[in-house]
């Protein structure tokens, strides 16, 4: 590989007749935006403790009225990128976002797609399409784009919830915007009670939900049960993942992120193939160690932390005697579409 000429090769003048007609020079800039062998990622491996930023958030509760905030969110921005991307990798954002009891989030729709993640709390729930999913601990709803929503509380607790969305990657495509709504009309529809089974759909064909998002809440009792099934079912070693599908075709839940949850059973240490795709782990039960490359975490109940593209990542079960169970986000959809999806062994 052959040293480039730099910028301060050039002389000054030469430098300033090319900004002065908009032009630049490539050969100083090549190797930064072709490095070789692989991406110089901006993602950071980064680590947000639960237990840490719930003090910060419930503190934002009575700092900032939920009518002065719309959605009352502490983004998990990721330093690599600069906090003031508010973004976790190249194409996800993650934030944790609070509802009191008694508050209204009010209804709007947007082009990036948005899901929940439950952490704490219950009462509260989301309308989406004037379907009325209600919020548990580790339930995914999902708001993909374009589809109304709004949040609403009737309990009398705490709703913490965090929010995995495409936000950064639509805004930079310079398609990121929203409408706002009036309240909608709750209708009578609950996909997830209608496709609780995998392997059998609602029947008869032609009342088959042709929407793209026939499911829109995962409930975790249901998930986790799949998970438990699957390890008594596999031998140790194998892992134990389901993905998040469009329960119809099998197809990714959503267009651009990919969503899923593993079950680490007790003192199980699980290799990853590096792949493009950047990921982000949220624990929904126990405890578990994530390394990826030189970077490690220790994640306790409600902890997140993301990994950038291709980095090597372990996740081990802190305990020898309970399962941990992890919500994995990542960008594979993306990279498949887009022909960028890679798998290094
Ligand atoms: C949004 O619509 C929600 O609806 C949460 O709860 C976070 C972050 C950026 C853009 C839109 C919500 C968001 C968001």
């Amino acid at each position: 590989m052959s040293e480039l000429g730099t910028l301060e090769d050039l002389p000054a003048d030469y430098r300033q007749a090319l900004a002065a007609q908009n032009l630049v020079p490539l050969w100083p800039s090549l190797r930064a935006v072709l490095p070789h062998g692989q991406p110089g990622p901006r993602t950071h491996a980064t680590m947000w403790s639960y237990e840490s930023l719930r003090p910060l958030l419930m503190q934002a509760g009575e700092l900032t009225p939920i009518e002065k905030a719309e959605r009352r969110v502490l983004v998990l921005a990721n330093p690599g990128h600069g906090l003031e991307k508010m973004q976790a990798s190249s194409s996800m954002y993650l934030g944790m976002q609070l509802l009191l009891p008694g508050e209204w989030a009010p209804a709007h729709r947007h082009t990036p797609n948005a899901v929940r993640m439950i952490v704490e709390g219950t009462g509260a729930y989301t309308t989406v399409n004037g379907e009325k999913c209600p919020m548990q601990r580790g339930d995914l709803i999902l708001t993909p784009t374009g589809l109304w929503h709004e949040h609403g509380h009737d309990g009398d607790e705490a709703v913490v919830w965090l929010d995995v969305l495409d936000l950064p990657l639509v805004y930079y495509m310079e398609t990121s915007y929203a409408v706002e709504g009036e309240k909608q009309d709750v209708v009578p529809r609950r996909g997830d009670r209608e496709y609780l089974r995998g392997g059998v759909v609602p029947s008869p064909v032609f009342t088959r939900d042709t929407s793209a998002y026939p499911m829109l809440r995962y409930p975790w009792v249901d998930v986790r049960a799949a998970l438990e099934a699957l390890a008594a079912e596999r031998p140790g070693g194998d892992a134990v993942q389901v993905a998040y599908v469009n329960p119809e075709d099998g197809s990714d839940c959503q267009n651009i992120l990919g969503f899923s949850a593993l079950m680490l059973r007790p003192g199980e240490t699980l290799a990853l193939p590096a792949r493009s795709p950047a990921m982000v782990f949220h624990v929904i039960e126990g405890g578990a160690l994530v390394s990826a490359d030189d970077t490690a975490f220790t994640l306790a109940e409600a902890d997140t932390c993301c990994v950038p593209g291709f980095a090597r990542v372990t996740l081990k079960n802190r305990s020898t005697s309970e399962p941990a169970f992890v919500f994995i986000a990542d960008e594979s959809p993306l990279h498949r579409k887009l022909g960028l999806y890679e798998v290094r062994a």
